[in-house]
C-alpha cells in the first residue's frame, strides 16, 4: 500500500511539473487537424510540427501515460499482473493444453510466458505458486536441431531445468514450470495454467 501511494504521488508530482493543463486537453479525436498530427490518427504522416513540440499533443500523451501508469499500479496491486522491466505477465486462471494456451495468449496480443532471466522466471513462478498449478512456458522442442527453442524459433539464452531434465528425448515436446520455478519437458496435451506475457 505504502509503495503504491508513493509510486502514484511521485508520478503525479512529476506530471504536474511537466504539464499544467492536463484537464484542458481535448481527446485526440477532438484535436483540430494540423499537419503532423495525423500520425496519431493512424493516417500517413505529413510534414508539420513534431509531436514533441506540439503542446496539446504532448499534454495528451502525458495524460495517457499517467492513466496507464495508474491502471498498471492498480492491476499490480490486486495481483492481476506481474511487471518485470518492460514485460507484463498475466494469467486468465485457465488450465488448458499447450496449443490452446498459446492461442489465447496470442489472441490477447501476447505470447506464452517465456522467462529470459532469473527475475522473469521468479515472476512466473509467483503466479504458478499463487494458483498452485504448473504452467506451460513458451518453449518447444525443435525436431531439426533437437534443442528446446522459444516460440519464435530462437535458441534459449536462459534455462532453469529441474535436476535430470530435460529427459524426454524429444518425446516430451513442451515445457512446464514446477512450483519451485524449475522446468520439466512434458507432453503438450495436458492441462496446465495459462500464463501470458505482453
Ligand atoms: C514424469 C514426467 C516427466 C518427468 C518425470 C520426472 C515419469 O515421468 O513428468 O516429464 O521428467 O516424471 O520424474
Ligand atoms: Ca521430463
Amino acid at each position: 500500500m505504502l509503495s503504491y501511494s508513493s509510486y502514484t504521488l511521485t508520478a503525479v508530482a512529476a506530471l504536474l511539473v511537466t504539464c499544467h493543463a492536463l484537464n484542458k486537453c481535448p481527446g485526440i479525436s477532438e484535436l483540430p487537424d494540423i499537419p503532423g498530427r495525423d500520425v496519431l490518427k493512424g493516417l500517413p504522416q505529413v510534414p508539420g510540427l513534431p509531436v514533441s513540440l506540439d503542446t496539446e499533443c504532448h499534454n495528451h500523451l502525458v495524460n495517457l501515460e499517467h492513466r496507464l501508469f495508474q491502471l498498471e499500479a492498480v492491476f499490480a496491486l490486486n495481483g492481476k499482473i506481474k511487471e518485470v522491466g518492460k514485460k507484463v505477465f498475466a494469467t486468465n486462471g485457465k488450465k488448458v493444453d499447450f496449443a490452446s494456451a498459446l492461442r489465447s495468449c496470442e489472441e490477447a496480443g501476447g505470447t506464452l510466458a517465456t522467462p529470459m532471466n532469473e527475475e522473469e522466471n521468479k515472476a512466473i513462478m509467483d503466479i504458478v505458486k499463487q494458483y498452485k498449478q504448473y504452467a506451460y512456458l513458451g518453449i518447444k522442442h525443435c525436431e531439426t536441431s533437437g534443442q528446446f527453442m522459444d516460440i519464435t524459433g530462437r535458441s534459449l539464452s536462459y534455462t532453469k531445468w529441474h535436476q535430470h531434465e530435460p529427459n524426454g528425448k524429444g518425446k516430451e515436446k513442451c515445457v512446464e514450470m514446477y512450483m519451485d520455478g524449475s522446468w520439466n519437458d512434458k507432453k503438450c496435451n495436458l492441462y496446465r495454467l495459462t500464463i501470458c506475457e505482453f
